[in-house]
């Protein structure tokens, strides 16, 4: 039987263009996500192609994790791939000026919505030789910016969390990859910049960001790898992204 692969926030950015790459290497897919008619469209969409299941589903709430993975048809139930992609990030500004709510949401979205699926689906893929949990964490896990705080840490947290499984499933025929995005041009930053297209706008202007089929590609890439390799982590910038001097603030 064709491989399975369970995607979450496949309603936009890397997750829609994810469903689409893995669409076209004959992947069946598992679909997730908030938004109900965008997950139909996509089923609508592809599903001349491959058998697709969607789900609206909210990665925070851990009991509709736990129903969702129960309730999913037999055809569905064999999972070879994980991608642990919903996520977001809320605000730009200084930590010291930041919302309280948004940083829960970062942590309750990031960290324990992808600890609440990871928990739910990986019983099911021990064993399974050649299995792949994809979790994208961020260039934000390795690398520090303005900003950054609350977001940059969450994702720190998917890094370490991704190594930690890699130790436990060692010998047990599953990969597990950090993939670690640089800037990418997707409703991201609009989530993030709570709907300011404006600034949307100005930071993608001329940047040559990379695009969500870029990293669609790389996540099939690794989850087609011979089982014998694990792409432990990788993180991947735009050409005209790198890094900057250290900060020294006179005063
Ligand atoms: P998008 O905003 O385009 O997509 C985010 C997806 O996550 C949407 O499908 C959204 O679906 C889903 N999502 C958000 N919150 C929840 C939730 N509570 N429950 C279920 N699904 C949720 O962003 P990207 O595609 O760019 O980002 C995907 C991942 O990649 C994120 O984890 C992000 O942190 C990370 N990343 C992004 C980078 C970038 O520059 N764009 C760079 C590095 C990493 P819905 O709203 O329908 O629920
Ligand atoms: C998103 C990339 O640089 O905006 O994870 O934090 S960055």
């Amino acid at each position: 039987m064709k491989r399975c692969v369970l995607i979450t926030g496949a309603t936009s950015g890397f997750g829609l263009a994810a469903a689409r790459k893995f669409a076209a290497e004959g992947w069946r897919l598992i679909l997730t996500g908030r938004r109900e008619d965008r997950l139909l469209r996509l089923q609508e969409e592809l599903e001349d192609l491959v058998p697709v299941s969607v789900h609206v589903l909210d990665v925070r709430d851990g009991d509709a994790v736990a129903k969702f993975v129960a309730s999913l048809p037999e055809a569905f139930q064999s999972i070879q791939c994980l991608v642990n992609n919903a996520g977001l990030a809320l605000g730009a500004g200084p930590s010291y000026e930041a919302d309280l709510k948004d940083w829960h949401t970062m942590i309750d979205t990031n960290i324990t919505g992808l600890v609440n699926v990871t928990h739910a689906i990986l019983p099911r893929m021990v064993e399974k030789e050649g299995a792949s949990v994809i979790n994208l964490a961020s260039i934000a896990s390795n690398w520090p910016y303005p900003g950054s705080h609350v977001y940059g840490a969450s994702k720190a947290f998917v890094a370490q969390f991704s190594r930690n499984l890699r130790a436990d499933v060692a010998g047990k025929g599953v990969r597990v990859t950090s993939l670690e995005p640089g800037l990418s041009e997707s409703e991201f930053s609009l989530v993030r910049f709570g709907g300011d297209q404006a600034k949307y706008d100005q930071l993608y202007a001329g940047a040559e960001a990379l695009q969500p089929e870029d990293i669609a590609n790389i996540m099939v890439w690794i989850a087609s790898q011979p089982p014998h390799i694990n792409i432990n982590s990788l993180e991947v910038m735009p050409t005209s992204q790198a890094w900057s001097n250290f900060n020294v603030v006179k005063r």
